[in-house]
């Protein structure tokens, strides 16, 4: 597939996530590698900042053993993370998005680069400013939510939205025990350990510098990196109110609005 032809694909990804309609997933008709996939999310993530947004990190999706399975697959993926993405407020305006979902993770503030390959979780904390809690938000452009791997990659990991904790730790605690709490509107739905990241969040921020080292690229000091759902997430909707609560790192909530304010 030749440039021309990746790039009419992030093209329509593009499109499908500007107007919200949502388009079949691309292997459907295209034979894409994984090297295409990450070009197409490349030119996808190109188009936000064309469009004024500055690249602030990034993400890793698909961490835990039970969404690797459910899609058949036994790798990770990572997307790029915006500054049009950071939900600025404790609302999250559901006005531009298609069938969102939302997810409880551990975010990284590295303050060094981090260049694979041969990247460990080991060296993940030694080059890792703060962690926060964070809310994840997914918006696939895919009809109906459902991809392949490789389409998830060119959909840039499905990412929308991310809202951060306000205090920032360092990551000192042993992260493959540390607990968090999803909220629904103040009931926990949902549990989980650091663990159900890859085994430790950390190794999967080290995954993603390792998988950029295919590219020649790396994480950037100043970089937030999300390290991946560690609940399955839930669907978002005008009105409902998610919190992720992670022990001894603090919480983060964001409320469901649409643009002109009113909740529902
Ligand atoms: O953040 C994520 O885990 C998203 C990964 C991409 C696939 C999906 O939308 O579940
Ligand atoms: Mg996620």
């Amino acid at each position: 597939m030749n440039t021309v032809q990746l790039n009419d694909l992030a093209n329509r990804l593009d499109q499908a996530a500007t107007s919200r309609v949502t388009i079949a997933p691309l292997t459907k008709e295209n034979d894409l590698t994984e090297a295409m996939a990450y070009q197409i999310q490349r030119e996808v993530v190109e188009a936000r900042i064309s469009r004024g947004a500055r690249l602030l990190g990034g993400k890793l999706g698909l961490t835990s053993r039970a969404k690797q399975i459910a899609m058949g697959v036994d790798q990770p993926l990572y997307g790029l993370v915006t500054s049009d993405m950071v939900i600025e407020s404790d609302e999250l305006d559901l006005t531009d998005l298609i069938h969102p979902r939302i997810e409880p993770e551990i975010a990284f503030v590295l303050d060094k680069p981090l260049e694979g390959p041969g990247v460990t979780p080991a060296d993940v904390l030694a080059a890792t400013a703060y962690i926060c809690p964070a809310l994840d938000v997914i918006d696939s452009r895919f009809d109906g939510f459902s991809f392949t791997h490789l389409d998830a990659i060119a959909d840039n990991a499905s990412s929308a939205g991310i809202a951060l904790g306000v205090d920032l730790v360092a990551p000192a605690t042993d992260l493959t025990t540390i607990g968090c709490l999803l909220e629904v509107d103040g009931v926990v739905v949902d549990s989980a350990a650091g663990a159900a990241v890859l085994g430790h969040p950390a190794a999967s921020v080290a995954f993603m510098a390792n998988a950029l080292a295919e590219r020649q690229e790396r994480l950037e000091a100043g970089w937030i990196v999300l390290s991946g759902g560690l609940t399955a997430p839930v669907p978002m909707s005008p009105g409902r109110t998610v919190t992720a609560r992670i022990a001894g790192l603090g919480s983060v909530t964001v409320t469901g609005v649409t643009r002109n304010g009113k909740s529902a």
